[in-house]
């Protein structure tokens, strides 16, 4: 399987990352339109590159075959909330898209129950469709939602996890799960003020765009 093979088998996946993060984005756009407070604060997505796909047919023994199953992260889309309770909103968003174009197939809450590392985030694996012009093809997409402090977390971990290859030193691993609960503090103290935080925002983004349209 050479290059060109690659390329060709990646193209739904970026497409379909492409058009996942335009729609969310413009869920987005329309919430400040209507000056409403949105629950989604920043849309990122990535396809995976086809040495770490290669690196998990290896690790987890996948049937090249069955790559498009059982690889369900090729293509992932990671959306970021300003708070908790925003995660749950998004998730209703997703649901409602269900006879559109966003069925979900599998769900992971490592928000209500964090990993033992300290790991907090809703994981959804949707199917999704993208008109390529091999035709339709119906692709599976992890999307991942957090707040932007699980996300520092979690970013700060996973270099850590790149650097010892998963084998972090006991102390650091404690000083990450301290660092974890610490985070889960900050998300506390800051839905505890929500309801303030938010009404500031939207008088915030109502001067903004007011200087904007001049
Ligand atoms: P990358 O480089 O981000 O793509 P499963 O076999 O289904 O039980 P799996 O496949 O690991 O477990 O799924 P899970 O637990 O839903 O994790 C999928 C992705 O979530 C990971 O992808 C990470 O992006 C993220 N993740 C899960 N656990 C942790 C964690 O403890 N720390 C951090 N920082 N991220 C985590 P990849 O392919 O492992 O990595």
């Amino acid at each position: 399987m050479g290059t060109k093979y690659w390329q060709e088998f990646l193209i739904p996946y970026h497409q379909a990352v492409d058009e996942i993060i335009l729609k969310f984005n413009s869920l987005k756009e329309q919430y400040a339109k209507v000056g409403e407070y949105s629950p989604i604060e920043s849309v990122y997505g990535r396809v995976k590159s086809v040495s770490s796909i290669l690196e998990k047919v290896h690790n987890y023994g996948v049937d090249i075959e069955t790559l498009e199953e059982n690889i369900q992260d090729i293509a992932g889309i990671r959306i970021m909330c300003q708070f908790e309770e925003d995660i749950y909103e998004v998730v209703d968003l997703i649901k409602k898209r269900a006879d559109c174009d966003m069925e979900i197939v599998k769900v992971k809450d490592y928000i209500s129950e964090a990993k033992p590392s300290g790991y907090k985030s809703y994981h959804l694996i949707i199917r999704y469709p993208v008109f390529c012009v091999s035709g339709r093809q119906n692709i599976l997409v992890e999307i991942q939602i957090r707040t932007l402090a699980m996300n520092f977390w979690s970013i700060i971990e996973h270099s850590l996890n790149y650097k010892y290859k998963e084998h972090i030193p006991d102390e650091i691993r404690q000083r990450l799960v301290s660092a974890a609960n610490a985070v889960n503090n900050v998300d506390r103290e800051m839905s505890s003020i929500r309801e303030e935080i938010q009404n500031a925002q939207r008088v915030f983004g109502l001067k903004s765009s007011s200087v904007t349209s001049i």
